[in-house]
């Protein structure tokens, strides 16, 4: 159901460059040179985003989204702070971007049911046990759409620690990313979980893989999962309950990222 729309236009020649420290984020300036073709195309997206948000733009921030570019140019919005619509949670976001003369912008934001994808992994104690505790506390917080087979995996990383048991679910939430990381920490905790070193054997982990099409990236989460890509404990569960579902900044499918993996 999309649950937000908005655009806007602005005159290119009309916008003034001082605006860029205001305007654009650490990730937007890395681009090499800021021409005001590009200044006023972020200023509409990021007014297009406030619209679709229909909160306007009071409490929000410039500086609480970047709009990226993907390698095959087109654009894709980066949370650094979630902000949900007056409407209610949304876990996928749209933008498109045309200029000429002027620089035209469209946002669109989407809940969809479901597309809400986590990692979980054991290697310590009754390991299906554990996965299955798990499985019981996520269906208390949210809702339980699809659960992969759980798969016997080889360390990766840290390669001197038991091996796991892996398995992803696909749940529905009306958590936004950041009370779903609350909720998870919490699972975590109070299934004994200890952590004394990055990488080493654990009780229960669950990571966000995915929340939709969304890309989030703050101190405390990454979204997509940093390193999704390289795991076929990750990507091979996924591909069984999911095959389609796209990476939202590489736009590769799971079924694709799979077929690579085991090239
Ligand atoms: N998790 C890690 C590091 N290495 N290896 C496997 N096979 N499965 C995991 O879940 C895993 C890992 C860090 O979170
Ligand atoms: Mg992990
Ligand atoms: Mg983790």
């Amino acid at each position: 159901m999309i649950i937000g729309i908005g655009n806007d236009i602005l005159d290119i020649s009309r916008v003034d460059t001082k605006l860029e420290r205001r305007i654009l984020t650490q990730w937007e300036k890395e681009k090499k040179n800021i021409s005001q073709e590009y200044l006023a195309g972020r200023f509409a997206l990021k007014e297009s985003y406030f619209k679709a948000l229909y909160t306007g733009f009071s409490g929000n921030s410039f500086q609480d989204i970047s709009f990226l570019n993907r390698e095959d140019g087109s654009i894709y919005l980066a949370h650094h702070r979630y902000v949900s619509s007056k409407i209610g949670i949304y876990n996928f976001a749209h933008a498109s971007l045309s200029h000429d003369k002027f620089a035209y912008a469209t946002v669109i934001l989407e809940k969809v049911y479901g597309k809400v994808f986590i990692g979980l992994g054991s290697n310590l104690g009754d390991r299906k046990e554990n996965i299955e505790t798990a499985l019981r506390r996520l269906e208390a917080i949210s809702h339980i759409v699809r659960v992969s087979e759980i798969i016997e995996t080889e360390p990766y990383g840290k390669t001197d620690q038991p091996s796991f048991l892996n398995c992803v679910v696909e749940i529905d939430t009306n958590l936004t990313p950041d009370e779903l990381l609350e909720n998870l920490l919490n699972i975590e905790k109070e299934m004994g979980r200890v952590r004394l070193e990055k990488w080493g054997p654990r009780v229960i982990d669950l990571d966000i893989l995915f929340y939709g099409n969304l890309v989030i990236r703050n101190e405390r989460l990454t979204i997509p999962h940093y390193d999704f890509e390289k795991r076929i404990f990750f990507v091979k569960p996924m591909n069984e309950i999911a095959p389609d579902f796209v990476h939202p900044i590489s736009l590769r499918s799971m079924n694709y990222l799979l077929y690579e993996l085991n090239q």
